[in-house]
């Protein structure tokens, strides 16, 4: 998968990639004129800059709110030019099943719905990817491609009951106005839904801030979804439109095997037909070590803490366990509270470690409905997503 994670990161397929040499970096990524640092995220892993995509190391997610720096970019195609755009310059449209098609500024969103802070998860279905094996194409996320910021906006839910949606609405289509890296106008790179349903949960927002500022242009600036729990592609960025519809939407990546997962276990690499995939829904429990940094060293017997953050999709976290004996024995983390349902929960313990040499801790997060996150990577699918393994750091005792 080496060279598929190059392709990823190089934007483009390698036709001759059977005869790169092993351990030799294309020289188009080894000199990358791009770093994250230039778009204001100064630490994040470069895994492509066309489009631009960056995952965060769990070391750097350690703060309990995560900050614009340390937030993931997930771009399916090539942000638009949102440059001194203000909030009467930038409207979203409600249409499709509904009574009353409604054009919404930033203005409008402000005056006339209640304003809303809530601290909420943000994670792309495929962070993980890159352990399957065999592998899946794409961006070859570890662990980072997730978040839990503080957003302010309005409920999606009051702007679509504001519309007034009407009984045939079964699903929303989001549309953003990022253009699809072809330059093809009439294409788009990304324009997924959500049942209505989960729509109408009064967590999701229409957000216009994150952590009391304008969000990073990379992130959406001026204007997202938010729909914390299911895949981070349902909250559109550079929203411009939702539209209701009478039918599962069909719109950049609702199809084939994008974010969708096969109904029951397949043989690792084997095709599955399209009836046999089904659209993912609630991302599944998953927890991360976010201090110490792996490789850090601790001295003898000393009592040190790790911590870390647990979350669950759709559902709370029930308890995070963690082991330093490869898994042989758990203990129970202290889980902090719940800022708000769909935050992610901090959790710490205190480890010692008895003598000198090279140890692992392990945590496991537990849902709320008894499931665990499992040891190595989950049921194996085409395109790599749900990967929700335990995280493991290495300690040494000196
Ligand atoms: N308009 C638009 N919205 C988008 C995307 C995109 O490419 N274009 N990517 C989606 C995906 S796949 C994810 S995981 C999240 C990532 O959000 P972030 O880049 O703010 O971390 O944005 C989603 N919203
Ligand atoms: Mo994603």
């Amino acid at each position: 998968m080496r060279s598929a994670s190059f392709a990823a990161a190089l934007g483009a397929p390698i036709p001759f990639s059977r005869f790169l040499p092993e351990g030799l970096l294309p020289v188009a990524l080894a000199q990358s004129p791009f770093s994250a640092a230039d778009v204001g995220k100064d630490g994040l892993t470069v895994l492509g800059d066309r489009p631009i995509n960056l995952e965060t190391p769990p070391h750097l997610l350690d703060d309990e709110i995560t900050p614009a720096i340390r937030l993931f970019v997930r771009n399916n195609g090539l942000p638009p030019d949102v440059e001194g755009v203000e909030d009467d310059g930038w409207t979203v449209t409600i249409d499709g099943e509904v009574d009353e098609p409604l054009r919404l500024s930033i203005a409008d969103l402000k005056s006339q719905f209640e304003t809303v802070t809530l601290q909420l998860q943000l994670e792309c279905a495929g962070n993980g990817r890159k352990f399957f094996s065999p592998g899946a194409s794409g961006n070859q996320w570890t662990f980072g491609a997730v978040g839990c910021p503080e957003w302010t906006g309005v409920r999606l839910r009051d702007a679509l009951n504001a519309a007034g949606v009407k009984d045939s609405a079964v699903y929303t289509a989001h549309i953003g106005a990022d253009a699809h890296l072809s330059g093809d106008p009439d294409k788009r790179p990304l324009s997924r839904g959500v049942p209505v349903d989960k729509a109408m949960d009064p967590h999701n927002l229409i957000a216009w801030a994150m952590n009391g500022e304008d969000m990073p242009v990379l992130n959406g600036h001026p204007l997202r979804l938010v729909v914390p729990g299911w895949p981070g592609s349902c909250s559109q960025k550079w929203l411009t439109q939702i539209t209701l519809r009478d039918r599962v939407h069909d719109g950049a990546k609702m199809m084939g095997d994008a974010y969708r997962m096969p109904k029951r276990p397949v043989t690792p690499g084997a095709a599955v037909a399209d009836e046999d995939m089904a659209i993912i829904k609630s991302l599944p429990v998953k927890s991360l070590i976010t201090f110490p940094q792996t490789g850090a060293r601790i001295a003898v017997d000393d009592q040190a803490e790790i911590r870390g953050h647990a979350w669950a999709g759709d559902l709370d976290v029930e308890a995070v366990d963690i082991s330093t004996d490869f898994g042989a024995t758990w203990t129970a983390a202290t889980l902090g509270s719940l800022a708000n349902p769909y935050a992610w929960r901090r959790w710490r313990a205190e480890i010692a470690l008895p003598e000198p040499g090279y140890y692992e801790v392990w945590a496991r997060a537990r849902d709320t409905e008894g499931r665990m996150q499992p040891p190595l990577p989950p049921g194996w699918n085409p395109k790599g997503y749900l990967n929700n393994m335990q995280h493991r750091i290495a300690l040494f005792a000196v």
